[in-house]
């Protein structure tokens, strides 16, 4: 690597903090053509500057509410668009929601997070949400939720009920997001995230590769995410699960190696965020997921099942991390 491609590389305005440097489309791609070797070199320089890099942290996930959702995202096997077999239901119970956190937290899970398949929450909804919020909390776990796009007032209810981590993904480039998702448009994932920033709670918020984007359109996910003022807490980097039913089902699997990269680069372009390797692990074999945890990942999903798709099991991803010397972490803020 000489010189000039390290002077390519760099944030188009270096400043003193992280997160209010500025990434430009064309130097996450340059990052992304490096040659892997250097790739993983900086990310982990970057990684073992911020993170214990044997540590990892873990959340599990919950449906709430599953299937017959009204957008029409094309990975998602709950959009009532996409004919999946999933079955939808309605609201779990808040009693059947902390005994799933509880037993998550028996084995190993530091945080619980609830997700929905909304458009966005009612305020009715809200109600039984705000329940579930405190009694995780009351478990002694850190609780996250995904339920759609929020208002001024459901990210204060959810504030006031202790959440400390909301979800809500930019999915894609805003140039690819048009080909993916018509029901919602980029702006508003925007605004629900500075709804959340406003209220003064934990951003969590990544994307999908593999659902045919080009590099470009991948590195102008990672741009947008890691421009945003501050950047989020929380990266998830979801390999696209493909669910027959779903107009993705056929799309060409990403090489694993340029996954890999998509980890090295959210490392690097958002050195104290956790990067999370998310859906897709159970098609993963050890060794991709042993590259990712080396490129900067440092957060799975854990427990056998994401939301309406599997994940490996529990005594899987525990031989896994034990191979690897890794140990699970608890979030200090
Ligand atoms: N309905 C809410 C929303 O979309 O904001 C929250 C739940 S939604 C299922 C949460 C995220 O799951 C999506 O934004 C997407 O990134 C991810 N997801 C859904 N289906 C997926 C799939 N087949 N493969 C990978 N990620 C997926
Ligand atoms: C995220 O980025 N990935 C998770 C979580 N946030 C909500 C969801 C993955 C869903 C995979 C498809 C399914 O299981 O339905
Ligand atoms: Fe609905 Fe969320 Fe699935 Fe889109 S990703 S169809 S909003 S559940």
């Amino acid at each position: 690597m000489n010189s000039q491609t390290i002077e390519f590389i760099r944030p188009v305005k270096s400043q003193a903090h992280a997160a209010s440097q500025r990434w430009s489309v064309k130097a996450i791609e340059a990052l992304f053509n490096l040659p892997f070797a250097d790739l993983l070199y900086r990310a982990q320089q970057v990684h073992r500057e911020h993170f214990d890099p044997n540590a990892v942290q873990l959340s599990t996930l919950l449906s709430i509410k599953t299937g017959g959702c009204s957008e029409d995202c094309a990975y998602c096997p709950q959009s009532a668009f996409n004919s999946t077999g999933v079955e939808n239901q309605t609201m779990l119970a808040v009693d059947v929601v902390v005994a799933a956190a509880l037993a998550a937290k028996q084995s190993g899970a530091s945080r619980f997070c609830m997700g929905a398949a909304w458009r966005e929450p009612s305020a009715e909804d809200m109600g039984a949400v705000v329940e579930m919020v405190k009694a995780v909390r009351g478990l002694g776990m850190e609780t996250c939720a995904t339920l759609g796009m929020l208002n001024d007032k459901q990210t204060e209810q959810l504030r006031d009920a202790g959440l400390d981590y909301y979800n809500h993904n930019l999915d894609t480039s805003p140039e690819f997001y048009g080909d993916i998702i018509s029901t919602r448009d980029y702006q508003d994932r925007l605004d629900t995230l500075e709804r959340v920033r406003k209220a003064g709670m934990h951003v969590c918020s990544g994307g999908i590769v593999g659902m045919g984007e080009n590099l470009t359109q991948r590195a102008g996910l990672i741009a947008q995410l890691a421009n945003l003022e501050p950047y989020p807490e929380s990266v998830p980097i979801n390999n696209l699960v493909k669910v027959e039913g779903t107009p993705l089902a056929q799309v060409e699997d990403i090489d694993p190696l340029d996954f890999v990269r998509t980890i090295a680069v959210t490392r690097i372009t958002m050195p104290t965020a956790r990067v999370r390797l998310s859906a897709g692990r159970q098609q993963m074999s050890d060794a991709v997921q042993a590259l990712c945890f080396l490129a900067g990942a440092n957060s799975i999903f854990y427990g056998e099942q994401l939301l309406t798709t599997g994940n490996p099991e529990v005594e899987k991803d525990r031989a896994l991390l034990y191979k690897l010397g890794m140990y699970s972490v608890t979030e200090k803020h």
